[in-house]
């Protein structure tokens, strides 16, 4: 099995941490989307990472790899087969993905030339982020991890957003404002699964 990951890349990240939290035997294969030599277009049509191939077999996006490394490698698994308690901890990811999606969508607007940047999109985006921050924080009230308070693939993927959210917002001040996001990140970055994958500033 190998993965394409990038550096930053918060999809990936949940991805590379599941990996490591569940001892996976794969080949990480770093590579920089900016790059034109990128080859990733040849294993996933929409040239995204990241992407798992197994035996000629591209696998994407991110929650189906997700359900694949975590069914494929046996117990413990950190994904549930209990319907209703998948469907909470899917929510979760999509919140983390969603709040991903808006803070990548902010980055990419603010490399555009100052004259053609659109302050409706700071200002949509920005709201995403933080009305999902504050959806989050309150579902952690009283907890200190999302689901059953047992770690799992659920803290991996908010663990992970949040991760690049601080990375990108500095000045979101977590632990005045969604302190019981802060106190899980703290958690989590205890774990080397967490400390191996941070992501790097300016890149
Ligand atoms: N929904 C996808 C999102 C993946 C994604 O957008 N990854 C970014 C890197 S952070 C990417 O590959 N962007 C390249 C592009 O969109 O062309 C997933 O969860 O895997």
């Amino acid at each position: 099995m190998k993965l394409f990951y990038s550096n930053n890349s918060p999809y990936a990240r949940k991805i590379r941490i599941l990996i490591d939290e569940k001892k996976v035997a794969v080949t990480l294969e770093k590579v920089v989307l900016a790059n034109k030599n990128c080859t990733i277009h040849e294993y996933n049509p929409l040239a995204k990472v990241p992407t798992l191939v197994v035996n000629d077999i591209s696998i994407f996006d991110s929650p189906v790899i997700a359900e694949y490394v975590d069914h494929k490698s046996g117990p413990l698994y950190l994904i549930p087969s209990d319907f209703d308690k998948k469907i909470l901890l899917k929510r979760w990811e999509a919140i983390a993905d969603g709040l991903c999606d808006a803070a990548v969508a902010i980055m990419l607007e603010k490399r555009r030339p100052a004259s053609q940047q659109n302050s409706d999109v700071f200002e949509k985006q920005m709201k995403k982020i933080r009305l999902s921050l504050k959806w989050l924080n309150r579902e952690m009230e009283g907890k200190q991890y999302y689901l059953e308070d047992t770690f799992s693939y659920a803290d991996i993927a908010v663990g992970s957003a949040l991760g690049y959210v601080q990375l990108r917002y500095p000045e979101i001040d977590f632990k005045n404002e969604y302190l019981n996001l802060y106190d899980l990140y703290e958690l989590l970055m205890q774990r080397p699964s967490f400390q191996t994958t941070v992501p790097e500033p300016y890149l």
